[in-house]
């Protein structure tokens, strides 16, 4: 059983949207080549979906700017823009994905007080979302994994599905996936490979 995880494909994470990752649309034609391949039985999307007051937002910690180092929950976090607000636009599947073949919608960043980058756990590892059984229910055995943003949803989603989903094998989607910094994306993947993950282009996959 082959499954595709998109990882939030979403208006936000796109040119224009609050939190945009430089290219985040030109996935969108590579992801639905992929869909529309035949090569997966399941597919499967994570979305970003975030309370208006989420702890991550510089918004709401005094004297915070997007983009600097904060606290949430007595951790260190990443404050970010305002991004992927529950019922907005931002939030939002990007809307020329083929979104009628995603079979299951993974939401996650629901609560305030913690952020979620993996689309299987919270940041601080205390609640599961709930996908690793439901790909494990499915009989999955085979995992590609693709998304925004490199350096940080799609990597900790990927390093969850090797640490949750024993005998699954992962990919990484690189082609297929952009990121924030070019130097997040370069730690992000030799994180992925020193955890056993496979590097593939969709070209391989799609020949
Ligand atoms: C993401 C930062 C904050 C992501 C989500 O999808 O990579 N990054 N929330
Ligand atoms: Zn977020």
């Amino acid at each position: 059983m082959k499954a595709l995880l998109l990882v939030d494909i979403q208006n936000g994470f796109c040119p224009g949207g609050n939190l945009a990752v430089a290219g985040g649309h030109e996935i969108v034609p590579i992801a639905n080549a992929l869909i529309a391949s035949g090569k997966y039985d399941l597919v499967v999307a994570s979305q970003d979906w975030h309370p208006a007051d989420h702890g991550s937002f510089a918004s709401q910690h005094d004297g915070k700017n997007a983009f600097e180092m904060g606290t949430l929950g007595g951790q260190p976090q990443m404050m970010w823009p305002d991004h992927c607000v529950q019922g907005t636009a931002d939030a939002e599947l990007h809307p020329d994905l083929a979104a009628d073949a995603i079979h299951f919608v993974q939401r996650k960043g629901e609560n305030p007080l913690v952020d979620s980058y993996s689309a299987f756990r919270d940041n601080a590892g205390d609640a599961l979302t709930g996908l690793d059984s439901y790909l494990r229910d499915k009989g999955v055995t085979e995992l590609d994994v693709l998304g925004l943003a490199t350096d940080y949803c799609v990597r900790f989603s990927v390093e969850d599905a090797v640490a949750f989903l024993p005998g699954v094998k992962v990919r990484f989607v690189e082609d297929a996936s952009r990121g924030i910094t070019a130097e997040g994306i370069e730690q992000a993947v030799a994180s992925m490979r020193a955890k056993g993950v496979e590097v593939v282009n969709s070209t391989d996959i799609l020949r």
